[in-house]
């Protein structure tokens, strides 16, 4: 008996990799979570996309509301079972007419989790569409192994290193369109990839990474938030959660954390990882 997911939907991620459309929220509730996101960034004088990464749920304690929402953790219990834990969570937002994308990417590879069981949930704070740069997944991916990425820090690559898959045949890429409010689903395997925004407005999607409490992080004792069930493993330490906005005690701990994934320790971890099971 699922919760939110059809067994359908379920079949299809276990065999694809990834899956979409769901609801999450509203139309309003998602214009509202951008407002809240935009007025963030306007006090903060900074483009969001450098300060809402990886540990992005500590800036706002709205934003971890948002990642409880009953909708999501329900899908999210669909497929990872009842004991859930937020490990993270990391803001893209293109704007109007913005050369940024993402470059083919699997997370797999820079998460240092084992097993690979993380599921991310990308939810749609404005309409995503193949216009303004939608998430592209590339199906089965999923359940091959981690694949070289070629770090190459181009500028207009929003991601830390501009990490890059090469050689994806782009003819199979999927594109997963949503309106706002609604998520899609992808393994932390799948690879994916978005484009440039195209539109005038802006394209916000938050993408949350859960984990079943079983999953250990490869790179030494870090957080996280259960944010459902039970968590009899112990194996990560509780996230410092905001009291409220830019509560200073968890500011710090999501700067320290963007501050490593980015430098490399989260990388290292892994290719530790990666050099014994070799
Ligand atoms: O939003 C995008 O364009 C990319 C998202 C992404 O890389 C992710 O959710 O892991």
């Amino acid at each position: 008996m699922t919760k939110h997911l059809t067994q359908a939907q379920v079949a299809h991620f276990r065999q694809h990799g990834y899956v979409y459309p769901m609801r999450g929220v509203s139309a309003e509730e998602a214009l509202g979570y951008r407002r809240i996101i935009e007025a963030y960034e306007t006090a903060s004088g900074r483009d969001v996309n450098e300060t809402l990464k990886i540990k992005g749920h500590l800036a706002l304690p709205a934003i971890v509301e948002l990642a409880r929402r009953p909708a999501i953790l329900d899908a999210v219990e669909d497929l990872i079972g009842p004991d859930i834990l937020l490990f993270g969570a990391s803001i893209f937002a293109k704007n109007g007419r913005d050369p940024r994308y993402v470059s083919w990417h699997q997370d797999s590879t820079y998460f240092g989790l084992t097993p690979h069981e993380e599921v991310t949930v990308w939810l749609a704070l404005t309409p995503a569409n193949a216009v303004n740069g939608v998430l592209r997944v590339l199906p089965g991916s999923h359940a091959g192994p981690d694949l070289r990425h070629v770090e190459t820090h181009a500028k207009d690559n929003m991601l830390a290193k501009g990490q890059t898959l090469v050689g994806i045949d782009e003819a199979l890429a999927v594109e997963m369109p949503l309106s706002p409010g609604e998520f899609s689903m992808h393994h932390e395997r799948t690879a994916h990839s978005s484009l440039p925004n195209r539109s005038d407005d802006r394209r916000i999607g938050f993408a949350f990474f859960y984990v079943p409490a079983h999953v250990r992080s490869s790179s030494g004792r870090r957080r996280a938030t259960l944010v459902r069930g039970t968590d009899r493993f112990g194996h990560w330490d509780a996230d410092t959660l905001p009291e409220y906005d830019c509560d200073p005690r968890a500011m710090s701990e999501l700067a320290q954390t963007w501050g490593k994934y980015k430098d490399g320790e989260v990388r290292q971890a892994a290719d530790m990882v990666a050099r014994q099971a070799g």
